[in-house]
């Protein structure tokens, strides 16, 4: 009897705390530091939530609050003149003079992302007991909850995009017994006022300049709020309203003073005066305090529970696209997220924690990124430094790009928008930047880029090291998401009105940077290989060179792109005549004597064998170049090159090189790399190496925070599952062991199609393909499959089986596997 209670008992509290393994971040504890806090975002207000009983804090984040103003041109009208003797001085192998020279080709550092402000609510509680908080992903609904004094007091927190603001409501399980403070600030300047009895609003200015956290200046200040011209320092306002039917609400500058309640509704509104890239905040800005109120009054005159449920309706529609499960036997069950993360860093098998990875990245794209707003820079939208590392800018030889690889594979589509926006106003900038520093018609842009679209060489004339800052290939990779967002979605419209001008803009540019070496071919002049160094022919360390492998994949990848673009709507013949003669041209991919893939121009050793940076292999992923199946030999040559990099690196680098391994059709390694990932970390501080890892709120470690690891990883579970860059659906491409049966659904694959699978053993056992477009339909599988509906049996290639078949659109294609 007691053997079978036991039993009884153990499947109850199992059952009951396995729902949502998957789907829940939960804590024992409240936040102590900022990575055990909890994000909520709607794209535009973001919160980390501390869960303290006592004072709880929620640190806010408005995106478009960033430091400066629009870019100025003219910042350093001799840059152009220095071109050709950069090119003299690499002709000679005169790596020193090209670097010194290079110096004098950069512009401003950009601006930075800006933190608004805390809200804290100042709660007498004392000894809580029965403490919990959590983060709902299915949902996007954060609780805290506790008891004190037989009471228990419950916090539900969620940010929503239809109702565009945040709402908190307090609840006390004894009816009187909520009484508490609400105070705000904000570490930029601002003033306090409250309004009515229930108000608090703070008026505020972001700084005219700030300077990255990595210089500073000889000469003036890191901060500066003033601003002579009057253009510059936005302006934002943040106001708070409690609502209550019960209790007393009174309101001043101090705060607001709840007594008595019962429950509590505080709506946090918010704004600022950003009225797009070109113009300036201050002067030319928008009116924040009538958008914040009009907000506040809007949701206000709507019940909690209407919000909660528009909110709740517009999360879905994106986040219930896609499922994915793991045979999950393994998942210890009383575990909180954190001591699940560290179990699982030692060695513990939890399937459902990788897909708690994968469902928090596609959350975080959600909360980051909605059309019609900023794009997700380094920290999503989620900063509380003043100077935030690295500006918590677009750092756009990499880690913007990174954020948006989940986009299309996991049926986010239209959160994409935000980074075509920004690559739009950066082709703008990017045109004055072509003209002033490469007296070049098209577009550029270099290493890093701003709420402003800044596009020159950061480095402020002289100060950054060539060797990230004048890198200037960002043009074409930004180029690469307008092409994929139409290989996926087949939007004509799209592809011709946004994506075809911007694309021509770019390659317009690197058609006049382009240089024939000695041997013809066509190679980029000067070049660096984001961000690493070799030894040149005299034994010196070197970074700046000629015709670098990223730089040749980038273009490659943006003429083929363009050459198909121009090709599907049928317009400028004589420009794609051009283009395809100038790629036959198009210094080739080496391999180099360990029989890697050459990452430079020649085959020089690499200062850092084990750089972070992966730049070479750009054309295995995110580029569509090198694969085992089409390029065996490149591809053999870039495997080389990743065992020669190793697996060690920052967050980021560590979910490329899932991406990478998976591209190489190599799950089990994929697989070691998304443990890495996972690895449990705490510290804070700057690691470039030996880094790579996850908090404990499950943010990305590089260390310190950087979002596009948690994107990057999410990217590189679904490109194990499916991918579509060869013309192809190859389903379950890169399978690890370990993920041996499992079932997604609801993945995108170029072509317009949508899948769903289930597996067994390793093997596909059944499966839907929604053709959304109608097109040939080509499948991939390692085991032979079938479709219902359809004669055509699959062809065997090279250990593979192959299956085409004809769609129509709008129709699901059963599929399952052949015994
Ligand atoms: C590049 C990387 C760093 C970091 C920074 C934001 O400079 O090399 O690791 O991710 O961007």
């Amino acid at each position: 009897m007691f053997q079978k209670l036991l039993t009884f008992s153990l499947l109850i509290t199992s059952s009951l705390i396995s729902y949502g393994q998957s789907e829940k971040l939960w804590y024992k504890a409240p936040a102590e530091i900022w990575t055990e806090a909890l994000p909520v975002g709607n794209g535009r207000i973001g919160g980390m939530i501390f869960g303290r009983p006592e004072q709880e804090l929620i640190q806010l984040n408005e995106s478009t609050l960033w430091s400066g103003g629009p870019v100025q041109p003219g910042v350093n009208p001799q840059a152009a003149s220095y071109l050709p003797q950069v090119r003299e001085a690499l002709a000679a192998e005169d790596y020193p003079k090209a670097v010194a020279l290079l110096k004098k080709m950069q512009g401003h550092y950009t601006q930075s992302y800006m933190p608004m402000g805390d809200l804290k609510i100042i709660q007498s509680v004392s000894s809580p007991q029965n403490y919990y908080r959590d983060l709902d992903l299915n949902q996007a609904l954060a609780t805290t909850r506790f008891t004190s004094n037989g009471v228990t007091y419950t916090r539900e927190i969620f940010t929503s995009a239809p109702d565009q603001v945040m709402v908190i409501r307090l609840k006390a399980s004894k009816p009187g017994a909520l009484s508490f403070d609400v105070q705000s600030s904000s570490p930029l300047r601002f003033s306090k006022s409250s309004r009515g009895t229930n108000e608090l609003v703070i008026h505020g200015k972001a700084p005219a300049q700030v300077d990255p956290n990595y210089y500073n200046s000889p000469s003036r200040k890191p901060i500066i709020y003033e601003d002579a011209s009057g253009c510059k320092g936005m302006r934002f306002q943040f106001q708070v309203r409690a609502l209550t039917k019960t209790g007393q609400v009174q309101a001043d500058t101090a705060g607001i003073h709840v007594k008595n309640a019962s429950e509590v509704v505080l709506l946090v509104s918010t704004a600022t005066s950003f009225n797009g890239f070109d113009k300036c905040p201050d002067s030319e800005g928008k009116d924040e305090k009538k958008l914040a109120d009009t907000y506040l009054n809007q949701a206000a005159s709507k019940a909690y529970e209407t919000l909660l449920a528009r909110h709740i309706a517009d999360y879905q529609k994106y986040y219930k696209r896609v499922t994915f499960q793991l045979n999950d036997s393994n998942t210890p069950s009383i575990l909180a997220s954190n001591e699940r993360l560290d179990a699982y860093s030692q060695g513990a098998k939890d399937p459902s924690l990788e897909t708690l990875y994968f469902n928090y990245g596609r959350y975080l794209l959600i909360s980051s990124s909605r059309p019609g707003g900023a794009a997700a820079n380094l920290q999503g939208i989620w900063n509380h430094h003043m100077r935030a590392p690295w500006s918590s800018n677009y750092t756009i030889n990499i880690n913007t790009q990174m954020n948006y690889w989940p986009a299309e594979v996991t049926n986010l589509s239209e959160l994409h928008q935000p980074l075509f926006e920004l690559t739009k106003n950066i082709s703008k900038t990017g045109v004055q930047t072509a003209k002033e520093y490469y007296n070049l018609p098209g577009w550029v842009a270099h290493h890093n880029s701003d709420i402003w679209a800044a596009s020159n060489a950061v480095g402020d004339v002289g100060d950054g090291d060539p060797m990230w800052a004048n890198w200037n290939e960002a043009a074409g990779w930004l180029s690469q998401h307008l092409w994929e967002h139409y290989a996926f979605t087949r939007d004509k419209k799209f592809l011709k009105e946004t994506a075809y001008p911007v694309m021509k803009g770019a390659a317009t540019f690197l058609l006049g940077y382009l240089i024939e070496d000695k041997d013809g071919y066509l190679i980029t002049s000067p070049s660096t290989s984001p961000e690493n160094s070799f030894i040149n022919s005299d034994g010196k360390r070197a970074y700046v060179t000629v015709g670098s492998t990223m730089d040749m994949s980038i273009i490659w990848d943006l003429f083929t792109n363009l050459i198909e673009a121009s090709e599907t709507l049928g317009t400028d013949a004589e420009f794609r005549k051009v283009l395809i003669e100038k790629k036959k041209k198009l210094l080739p991919l080496h391999i180099g004597h360990k029989g890697n893939l050459q990452e430079w121009y020649k085959d020089w050793e690499d200062e850092d064998p084990h750089h972070r940076h992966v730049s070479h292999l750009f054309g295995l992923h995110p580029g569509r170049q090198i694969s085992p199946l089409a390029t065996p030999d490149f591809a053999k040559a870039a495997r080389t090159s990743l065992e020669l990099r190793g697996d060690e690196g920052t967050g980021w680098s560590k979910a490329w090189k899932i991406n990478f391994w998976a591209r190489l059709l190599d799950g089990d390694h994929a697989y070691s790399l998304i443990r890495q990932l996972l690895h449990y970390t705490r510290e804070n501080g700057t690691a470039y190496q030996r880094g790579g890892g996850t908090y404990p709120n499950f943010f990305d470690a590089h260390p310190p925070f950087q979002i596009d690891g948690n994107f990057g990883g999410t990217a590189g579970m679904t490109e194990m599952l499916l991918q579509s860059h060869l013309h192809e659906l190859h389903l379950l491409a890169a399978l690890p062991k370990a993920w041996s049966e499992g079932r997604v659904t609801g993945l995108k694959a170029r072509g317009g199609f949508e899948v769903d699978m289930r597996w067994k053993d390793g093997q596909l056992q059944s499966g839907r393909i929604l053709s959304l477009q109608g097109e040939p339909c080509k499948v991939r599988t390692a085991h032979p499959i079938q479709v219902k509906g359809i004669s055509a049996k699959p062809q065997q290639e090279n250990g593979y089986y192959l299956l085409t078949f004809p769609t129509q659109k709008g129709k699901i294609y059963e599929i399952s596997g052949l015994k």
